[in-house]
């Protein structure tokens, strides 16, 4: 069994798989915690999870331009270079793909709405990393920066992806080699020992397990950077249809939400005249979150949410805002449907509806979240 020494895991996650392991964090909890506690963080794996000893561990980084190769322990990367701990949420591109499924079949694990999770994670930066051991960020011939992962298929070939050297660069980037999670080692399934943390990006370029940096003028040339996490057009009903090499691989996550409390087909109790909704938002790109608004007649009329979040600076908001709406039970109906919906501090908003942005592999639905609810 190639999956014989997975790790243990608590079994309030809500599974997708188990080879290879998949979960969702618990919904309820993601109306609550702004930190989700590590052992409920979602997990998103290809692969078996690689058995890594940390003493012997060293990451590797090669600049396939001119083959300068070099080699770090943990203890170097955790003792030379200046840590910093910050509030990064993670979000799969496919969280909520079983809406999009639900109007048109996609491709894919069936997410609902919580392969999302935020967790405090502490590292360093791999800009700092690079200039310290003395790569030349500004060589033109370098435009990507491509992750591998430790974790291996059959086959032998591991998990890769790449983002633009020009994350890496900015000011504001912020991407971490990072080894902790809340305070404490990564757990197994979340990369331990070390992983890439590329904040406001899609999941799928954070690679876990993380063994060797390459600076490239290409990018990673996976399956996975290459011919999976892009967005294919409405018309393009079928995978066998899709052109990947014309689009680009997705890097930030546009700004959605998600209603977590109640859940859908909870009943609210008609004599209290009231209940309370409650939810997140998140965009990527160090997006803050400005504005949720709530309805319950399908958005013709709107309540603001109250909003909890991390006090980041604008361009670093890394991760989601909690929300809590309470709303009028209607007195006609025996049945409402909640909607929400986000607006981000670039005044991105979401689509109403699914269908302008449905996509054969079921990637980055960001439509309004609705929930029914019974009333009794
Ligand atoms: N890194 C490796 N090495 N292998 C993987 O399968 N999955 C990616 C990313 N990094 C993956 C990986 C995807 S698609 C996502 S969404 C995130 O890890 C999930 O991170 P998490 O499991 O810590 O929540
Ligand atoms: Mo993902």
């Amino acid at each position: 069994d190639f999956y014989r020494e997975e790790p243990k895991r608590s079994s309030r996650l809500k599974v997708l798989s188990q080879k290879p392991f998949n979960a969702e964090s618990p919904k309820e909890l993601s109306a609550e915690n702004l930190i989700t506690p590590s052992e409920l963080h979602f997990v998103r794996n290809h692969m078996p999870v690689p058995k890594i000893d940390p003493k012997s561990f060293k990451l590797s980084i090669m600049n396939d331009n001119n083959g300068k190769n070099i080699e770090l322990s943990l203890e170097d990367l955790e003792t030379k270079f200046e840590s910093i701990t910050i509030p990064v949420t993670i979000q799969c591109s496919g969280n909520k793909r079983k809406y999009m499924n639900e109007q048109n079949p996609v491709q894919g694990l069936q997410w609902d709405a919580n392969a999302i999770s935020t967790a405090l994670w502490t590292g360093v930066r791999l800009r700092d990393v690079l200039i310290h051991c003395g790569f030349d960020l500004n060589d033109p011939r370098i435009r990507h920066v491509i992750f591998e992962g430790l974790d291996k298929d059959p086959s032998g070939s591991v998990y890769a992806a790449s983002i633009p050297i020009e994350k890496v660069k900015d000011d504001n980037g912020e991407v971490l080699l990072a080894y902790k999670m809340n305070n404490q080692p990564i757990p197994l399934d979340n990369g331990y020992p070390l992983r890439a943390l590329v904040p406001g990006i899609i999941g799928a370029r954070s690679v876990k397990w993380l063994g060797k940096i390459i600076l490239s003028e290409e990018e990673s040339q996976s399956f996975w950077q290459l011919n999976d996490y892009k967005v294919l057009p409405p018309s393009v009903k079928n995978l066998k249809e899709a052109d990947f090499k014309k689009l680009r691989a997705i890097q930030e996550s546009p700004i959605t939400s998600a209603i977590c409390q109640p859940a859908e087909g909870n009943v609210v109790k008609r004599e209290n005249g009231k209940f309370t909704a409650k939810g997140y938002a998140f965009s990527g790109g160090g997006n803050d979150v400005l504005n949720v608004l709530v309805s319950i007649d399908n958005g013709k009329n709107w309540k603001q949410a109250a909003l909890h979040k991390f006090d980041s600076p604008l361009y670093k908001s890394w991760a989601w805002v909690l929300w809590e709406c309470e709303l009028d039970i209607p007195q006609d109906q025996d049945q409402i449907e909640v909607v929400c919906t986000a607006t981000d501090s670039n005044q991105n908003t979401q689509p109403e509806s699914i269908s302008s942005i449905w996509n054969a592999r079921g990637l980055l639905n960001n439509a309004w979240h609705k929930v029914k609810v019974k009333i009794e």
